[in-house]
């Protein structure tokens, strides 16, 4: 028998899963459009996923298998749906994936099959996390993710070392996944490494971010590029960095490639992380820079500062100071949906049109590095506008 608590958590949860998402109409900045509510939290988890449901074995009605977080989703639009591949974190701190669906990609997403399994090819990995889904123009749709396994070199008091790699899975339609082999390159640790969706002299391609160390990024941090021939056995000789890390930017300690790169008239346009040091500690913002379509390696346009940094109550969560994002829809009507986690604990969308997208790539100014300099740009702003007020003025006098 089903114990009665159920039904009334149950009841709670379907008002929270069928809330409409409004437009937070407090933030403004003209690029896009924040939701007041977050798309998916811990809370949006089915409750079967977490309880056993029968009163013999489960009297209290305990929460058996808790979750701690739902965040950092990689996103896919299929037959108009908006499907969202989450970061989905138990209690015990291990994430696996699992998928959710929306008519709108605005609410309504709900958590469809069961939590992601595939085949165990890798018995040392231990964590899974931070997936980039992309379908790529070989028919098939590509996850790469974050694959963690403690380092077995290290002491044994040094408990927490630990490796990243990249993780490689293929699926046909979201239920069934086929896990590749990891993909060997040539650092000794990865994390945020994303497939583009097409061939590059008829190679694979793939965006990295090679690092020394698993938390610190050491002489790697930033975003790297390179091919591979096969990808049944995947293997990147050369890994070439475009877009390095740099003193005094949003992007200062850390640098990774976001979702896959959006194809333009004008050129790939990437969503992608900076990460500098405070005093608090780290601080993630997105930013977003373009690539050339006749050569993905080349970035054309880099837009200064960022793009979305945390904002309000996004700053606090389990991991605060942080948004991160690794999934981006495209729709038939070119409205862009931005999926982002805010301080590792839920997930926002933020909604743009590309033609918004591309002028905010290509129009805004590229940081001038230096405060000085940063000044006379916004000068040149602000005496354009008191020209244009003077015109203005003297349109309306005569
Ligand atoms: O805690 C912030 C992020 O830290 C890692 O990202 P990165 O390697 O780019 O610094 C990941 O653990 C990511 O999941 C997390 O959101």
């Amino acid at each position: 028998m089903i114990h009665e608590k159920y039904y009334e958590l149950l009841e709670k949860q379907e008002k929270l899963i069928r809330r409409t998402n409004v437009k937070n109409e407090d933030f403004y900045n003209g690029i896009y459009d924040r939701y007041k509510y977050p798309v998916l939290t811990r809370h949006h988890i089915p409750l079967q996923w977490r309880f056993d449901l029968n009163k013999e074995s489960n009297p209290h009605f305990l929460e058996r298998l808790g979750v701690n977080a739902i965040f950092n989703p990689a996103a896919i639009y299929l037959n108009n749906k908006y499907y969202l591949v989450c970061r989905v974190e138990g209690f015990d701190r291990k994430s696996f994936f699992a998928v959710a669906e929306s008519d709108n990609g605005i609410d309504n997403f709900r958590f469809i099959n069961a939590p992601i399994y595939w085949e165990d090819v890798d018995k040392e990995e231990t964590n899974m996390y931070d997936m980039r889904l992309v379908k790529h123009e070989d028919g098939w749709i590509y996850g790469v993710y974050c694959s963690e396994s403690k380092d077995l070199e290290v002491s044994q008091s040094d408990t927490s070392r630990a490796i990243a790699k990249a993780g490689l899975v293929r699926t046909k339609d979201l239920k069934t996944w086929e896990r590749l082999p990891n993909i060997k390159t040539p650092s000794p640790q990865q994390r945020n490494v994303v497939l583009h969706p097409e061939f590059v002299n008829s190679q694979y391609a793939f965006y990295t971010r090679p690092q020394d160390g698993f938390i610190s990024t050491g002489s790697g941090g930033g975003i790297a590029f390179g091919l591979c021939e096969d990808i049944l056995n995947p293997i990147i000789k050369e890994e070439t960095v475009i877009n390095e890390k740099k003193y005094h930017t949003v992007y200062e300690i850390k640098n990774g490639q976001g979702p896959a790169p959006i194809k333009t008239d004008k050129g790939w346009i990437h969503i992608a992380h900076g990460v500098r040091n405070t005093a608090a500690g780290l601080r993630y913002v997105l930013y977003a820079f373009a690539t050339s379509l006749q050569n993905p390696k080349r970035i054309i346009a880099k837009p200064g500062g960022y793009f979305i940094a945390p904002y309000d109550s996004e700053r606090i969560g389990d991991v605060s100071n942080v948004i991160f994002c690794n999934g981006v829809i495209v729709n038939e009507r070119h409205e862009v949906y931005i999926y982002y986690a805010s301080s590792d604990t839920r997930i926002h969308v933020a909604v743009t049109t590309l033609e918004k997208l591309m002028d905010f790539t290509f129009q805004t100014p590229s940081d001038a590095f230096r405060s000085l300099d940063c000044v006379k740009q916004r000068l040149s702003l602000i005496n354009k506008n008191i020209e244009l007020q003077k015109e203005t003025l003297h349109c309306f006098k005569n």
